[in-house]
């Protein structure tokens, strides 16, 4: 039989390339996203290679994701990999001038929402003595910089929820994994800037980021790892990206 992978956001950028790796591995994989002809397309491109699943919900509808979960537990059993791996960043404005409901949205869906999908479908992986999830973070839940204020502090509770899952988890079988890339080009600017892809394209001007692929690798590791090994946390950066000098304010 072969092994099921969960990926939540596989209509694009990294979900849809860890989607791919997997299915040309040999796992069934189920695939999530809000945007349904994505997700079809994406459900057309990989069914010669794997049996695939598509599920159109919004990870941050509780009710949506306990249904979902429920079908998929019905027809999978207990999926052996959960990537969570849905999110978005809303704005780059300083907090005085940051959208309040582009924050709660960023709670709801990179906090809520990978909540939701964890706790639906945990208990069938501890009944079973086995799984892996694997949390998408970012080098933002641990480095601060302008702008980054709500949507790095939710990276910041995934990554400190990766580690507290670890410690519920110990003895079970399972595995948690949170794995936090730097600069990636997808469509995480575009939607970070409303549809501006002027604005998006600046982001990675001149730059090597890191390509989807890049972490569909590395969530392919962590979990092709032996039965001994947990990878607790990947920090990824490309090349160009390092760390740079703290501010300092002058006075005029
Ligand atoms: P993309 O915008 O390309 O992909 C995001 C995916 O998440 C899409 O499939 C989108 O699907 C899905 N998604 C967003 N909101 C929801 C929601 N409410 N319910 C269900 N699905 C949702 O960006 P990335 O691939 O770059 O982002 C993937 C993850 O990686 C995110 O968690 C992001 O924070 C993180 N990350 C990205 C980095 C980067 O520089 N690109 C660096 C570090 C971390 P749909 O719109 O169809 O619902
Ligand atoms: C995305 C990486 O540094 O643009 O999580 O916030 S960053």
């Amino acid at each position: 039989m072969n092994k099921t992978a969960m990926i939540t956001g596989a209509t694009s950028g990294f979900g849809k390339a860890t989607a791919e790796l997997f299915a040309k591995n040999g796992y069934d994989i189920v695939i999530t996203g809000r945007r349904q002809n994505r997700l079809e397309t994406v459900r057309k491109e990989l069914e010669g290679t794997a049996a695939v699943h598509a599920v159109s919900m919004d990870v941050s509808d509780r009710e949506a994701v306990y249904r979902a979960s429920e079908e998929i537990l019905e027809t999978f059993g207990a999926m052996d990999v959960l990537v969570n791996n849905a999110g978005l960043a809303l704005g780059l404005e300083p907090a005085h001038r940051a959208e309040i409901s582009d924050w709660e949205e960023m709670v709801d869906t990179n906090i809520k929402g990978l909540m939701y999908c964890t706790r639906a479908l945990l208990p069938a992986m501890a009944e079973k003595g086995s799984g892996h999830i694997v949390n998408i973070g970012s080098i933002a839940g641990t480095y601060p910089y302008p702008g980054g204020n709500a949507y790095g502090a939710t990276k910041a509770f995934v990554k400190q929820f990766s580690r507290n899952l670890r410690a519920d988890l110990a003895g079970t079988g399972i595995k948690v994994t949170n794995i936090e890339p730097g600069l990636a080009e997808t469509e995480f600017s575009i939607v970070r800037f409303k549809g501006d892809r002027d604005k998006a394209d600046k982001v990675y001007e001149n730059t090597e980021p890191l390509a989807a692929e890049d972490i569909a690798q590395t969530v392919f590791w962590v979990v092709s790892t032996p039965s001994r090994v947990n990878i607790n946390s990947v920090e990824i950066m490309p090349v160009c990206q390092a760390w740079g000098p703290l501010s300092v304010t002058r006075k005029e």
